[in-house]
């Protein structure tokens, strides 16, 4: 190659997933197969329509590999229908209510900042702006103890009151099992498709170790890069159920992936799919799902043990949320990104429930496992990191108690937030202890080789 700017970019990003610990709960290092497959000759390929029905000639090896994707996905969820098409989550979802919503129809979903996801309906999505939404909370009590945070005597409420045509479950911030059974007695209720967007936990469900919808939803999504472990990609899954209610669901989804919303499928993609569904049905995957679990419970229970305030009490799948408002105030999750970046601790800003500040700056964290667990870091690790992010959090209060007593970064007037970010993260910057911890945790990283 001699790009020699993005060859330096490429370097510099090995490096970073290699010295760093990845805690983002939807990231992933998928394995080099997967990422050889990206690669293949099927970049170069055009293939709209469907195995055997498409409209460019030379496609009979995409035909090929298209139907083993769907057979082995077919095969590791228990479903009778999966199209394995679209480019990533936010197309799948939006191809469910071209499926089974006229733009107007009212649709059901778990509000963002309670841990839902944009397309569940959110304003500025398009699913929020060609559908009527009404979205559903958490409950308002008890949140950090352990307990299904659904509140559904309000879902019933909303749902009866509203009548959806869909209904959403599933979330990108929910740190506990989900009880689908649930759910599905609401959208039978009214009527209701109800579509179960399975993304972050896929690999869990695969692995058998979180509960699957498919006996309760008529719809499944999942993206394929997260717990899955595979290619960027997504998948929407129709089951037994669905097909009851209407044996139509499957040509209206594949109507509404192709050529309702996209063109030309990602053939390498397709492929790339399809190896990391085969890499999830051998027994090592199992394995690797309980490890993602025990990892996540080993954090959540380090983190606790560090003074923190976790969502649901702790972690039963593989994310922890935590709620930094009681240590710095409303809007702090933003310093413990940035403060942990530097430490060599990658994790995400996060909404908590009844969040007292805003999505840009919210309140919380989320972090998880899949990552690190695909490294081969066990409980042990978790705890060394756990005790390294309490470090960290416990220099960024050093930091705030420096601005006086009654400092909050929330009551700082809008224009002044920026700059005391900047600031905070010059000094963050030069703190020798948080240069000491990235050494620490480049030092236990490297022990484990990312594929
Ligand atoms: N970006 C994904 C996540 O982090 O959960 C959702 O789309």
């Amino acid at each position: 190659m001699n790009d020699k700017k993005i060859e330096k970019l490429i370097n510099l990003e090995e490096k970073r997933q290699k010295e760093g610990v990845e805690l983002i709960p939807s990231e992933n290092y998928a394995s080099s197969k997967v990422r050889k497959v990206l690669s293949s000759y099927f970049v170069n390929k055009y293939s709209e329509g469907y195995p055997k029905k498409r409209y460019y000639g030379g496609n009979e090896n995409v035909d090929d590999v298209e139907l083993l994707a769907i057979e082995r996905a077919k095969k590791l969820f228990g479903v009778p229908f999966a199209n394995v098409q679209p480019y990533s989550g936010s197309p799948a979802n939006l191809a469910v209510y071209l499926a089974t919503c006229k733009p107007g129809d009212v649709v059901m979903g778990q509000a963002l900042t309670a841990g839902g996801h944009l397309t569940h309906g959110h304003s500025v999505s398009a699913t929020g702006i060609f559908f009527k939404t009404i979205q559903y909370a958490l409950k308002k009590t008890d949140v950090y103890k352990k307990q299904d945070l659904f509140d559904y005597d309000e879902i019933r409420k909303l749902a009866k009151e509203y009548k959806p045509r869909l209904i959403w479950v599933g979330a990108t911030a929910y740190p506990l099992k989900f009880d689908y059974k649930k759910f599905a007695e609401i959208a039978d209720e009214v009527d209701a498709y109800l579509a179960s967007d399975i993304a972050h936990i896929a690999g869990l469900i695969a692995g058998g170790v979180h509960p699957s919808p498919v006996d309760y939803v008529h719809i499944i999504t999942t993206t394929t890069h997260k717990t899955l472990r595979g290619p960027r990609g997504a998948m929407i899954m129709v089951t037994e159920k669905g097909l009851k209610k209407d044996p139509e669901l499957p040509e209206k989804i594949n109507k509404a992936v192709f050529p309702g919303l996209q063109g030309g499928p990602h053939d390498n993609q397709t492929a790339a799919i399809a190896v990391a569904l085969n890499e999830a049905l051998q027994p090592s995957f199992k394995k690797y799902a309980h490890q993602i679990v025990k990892n996540s419970q080993a954090l959540a229970e380090e983190l606790k043990k560090g003074g923190l305030n976790l969502v649901g009490g702790g972690s039963e799948n593989h994310l922890i949320l935590a709620d930094l408002s009681p240590l710095f105030g409303p809007g702090c999750g933003v310093f413990a990104q940035k403060a942990l970046d530097l430490a060599g601790i990658t994790l995400n800003k996060n909404t908590i429930p009844n969040e007292p500040a805003s999505p840009f700056y919210p309140s919380g964290i989320r972090l998880g496992t899949p990552a690190s667990t695909t490294r081969g870091m066990k409980e042990k690790e978790m705890r060394f990191i756990g005790k390294k992010i309490i470090e960290v959090l416990s220099i960024i209060k050093n930091y705030f108690k420096k601005q006086g007593n009654n400092f909050s970064f929330w009551n700082l007037p809008k224009e002044k937030r920026g700059e005391f970010i900047k600031n905070f993260e010059k000094t963050i910057k030069k703190n020798r202890d948080i240069k000491k911890i990235k050494n620490e945790i480049k030092k236990m990283a490297l022990k484990f080789p990312i594929p």
